[in-house]
């Protein structure tokens, strides 16, 4: 069975590059998703990318993706009241890294306290749309090591 990678990005990550470019930057969710697809397509693993502003969908999204091999979540504003999309990640039985493509640490106070991250298997912060693909990067690279166990 080809191992897969759930890509999940939050609400209003559509208009990603046309909307404050100063702390964003100006590459699309179409650019995130072409990046992180090379690195599963070297590794002959699927990659299913996804965006939504509705929890709901966002929960279901996560509880099909239970068994993959590992999730790549920029939550967005979900990280700040998703309840249900905690519940959700909790879930999981898989790898989860936590994605901001800004550093939550440099700006309001409020905007460090993701009630998610302590589902997550870890957080990236602040390396701007790098961080999709270092966090797909190391998922695979437990995918290498034990077959993606948390
Ligand atoms: O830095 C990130 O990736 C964020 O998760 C983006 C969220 C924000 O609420 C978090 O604090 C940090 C969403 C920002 C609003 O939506 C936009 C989407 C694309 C471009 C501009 C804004």
């Amino acid at each position: 069975m080809t191992a897969c990678i759930y890509l999940l990005n939050g609400p209003n990550m559509n208009l990603l590059g046309q909307r404050e470019p100063e702390i964003y930057g100006r590459k699309t969710l179409a650019d995130v998703e072409a990046q992180c697809r090379a690195v599963t397509d070297r590794h002959r693993i699927e990659l299913i990318a996804r965006q939504t502003s509705a929890e709901h969908e966002m929960v279901a999204w996560l509880q099909e993706a239970r068994q993959a091999a590992g999730i790549v979540i920029n939550p967005a504003a979900f990280c700040y009241h998703g309840v249900a999309v905690l519940d959700a990640l909790k879930m999981c039985e898989c790898p989860i890294v936590e994605v901001h493509i800004s550093n939550l640490y440099r700006r309001e106070e409020w905007r460090s306290r993701s009630i998610l991250a302590a589902a997550a298997t870890g957080v990236i912060t602040g390396l701007g749309i790098d961080g999709y693909r270092l966090a797909v990067e190391h998922l695979v690279s437990l995918l290498g090591r034990s077959g993606g166990a948390r």
